[in-house]
């Protein structure tokens, strides 16, 4: 297994919390790791943002709010969706547009909603309470809100679309379909009629400080040419230039519509359940977040932006 961070052609800085590898040549200042922390923190402190309750519409508000600062265009996708346990659900796409008038366009997806129930928590009186995800939702959206407000600082050519997804997490075992919900819905109603991407990238679970992100078995799949572009950009240990598991995440329906999407997500192969010991437990909180694992995927952001510049 190969590191791709520790491959020719690469800088590194050593702060703690920038702790990342640029490519050379490129343009930006190091990734912020602890900006997307506390914006990691600032979405765990509404509580579980489980669909239909007030914490999950409060931080609706916030995300359209903060995005709004950064991207040129912030649109909110209201829809309704049929779950597998919980009945039919009304849905928030938080979608932050950055140069709309631009053709090459890179999208860049994370779902914001949080799992009602932590059922692969250890303890089963766990099993019926929600989970804070401050990995699983949390930590994407605050490394593209972070991304956002870089790109806005620093500048870019490239067309970028922010689409924070709902109603990723109500999904039950054996039921493919029941997972990445809001991402059906966004497939099935694009935000721009024939919306066409060069590709996308989907970030989940990308907080913890032991985090394996190895390339995902539907992303080689459908984009193994992409997934090739991200690891080559790849900043820092995290990143491992091996097969990894294949997992039913929003980046399947994603590809599935023709869109070819990468999934960067921490998967485990020493784990029973593939995942991170936090993963669906009440232990899913900010002590599982490290500001050095966000830092290397947004720096491996900012590098695969740069090689799509000019
Ligand atoms: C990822 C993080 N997922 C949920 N939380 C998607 C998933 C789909 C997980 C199928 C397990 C099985
Ligand atoms: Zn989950």
């Amino acid at each position: 297994m190969t590191a791709c961070g520790s491959m020719g052609n690469t800088s590194t800085s050593s702060n703690d919390t920038t702790a990342t590898t640029t490519q050379e040549g490129n343009h930006w200042a190091a990734f912020d790791g602890e900006a997307a922390l506390a914006f990691t923190r600032q979405q765990c402190e509404f509580g579980p943002r489980v669909p239909a309750t007030p914490a999950h519409a409060k931080c609706a508000e916030w995300l359209t709010a903060t995005l709004a600062e950064s991207c040129d265009t912030v649109m909110v996708q209201t829809g309704t969706v049929q779950t597998a346990k919980s009945g039919q659900l009304g849905i928030k796409n938080i979608i932050g547009i950055i140069n709309p008038e631009a053709s090459q366009r890179l999208l860049l997806m994370a779902h914001w909603d949080t799992r009602p129930w932590a059922d692969n928590d250890p303890d089963p009186d766990n099993h019926n309470k929600p989970v804070m995800g401050a990995n699983d939702g949390a930590s994407g959206v605050a490394v593209l809100l972070q991304l956002a407000r870089q790109l806005k600082a620093e500048g870019t050519t490239l067309g970028v679309d922010i689409v924070l997804v709902d109603v990723e997490d109500m999904g039950e075992n054996d039921n493919e379909e029941s997972w990445g919900l809001g991402t059906q819905y966004w497939t099935s109603h694009p935000h721009v009629a024939g919306y066409k991407p060069l590709f996308g990238i989907l970030l989940d679970m990308v907080g913890s400080s032991n985090a394996t992100f190895t390339r995902e078995y539907f992303s080689m799949q459908y984009a193994s040419g992409f997934v090739d572009l991200v690891w080559k950009n790849a900043a820092g240990s995290h990143f491992i230039n091996a097969q990894g598991g294949a997992i039913t995440d929003d980046h399947v329906f994603v590809n599935r519509a023709g869109i070819p999407c990468v999934d960067i997500i921490d998967m485990r192969s020493d784990s029973d359940t593939g995942f991170c010991p936090e993963w669906h437990t009440v232990h899913d909180t900010m002590d599982a977040i490290d500001p050095a694992t966000l830092a290397e995927v947004g720096q491996t952001l900012l590098n695969v932006i740069a090689s799509l510049e000019q």
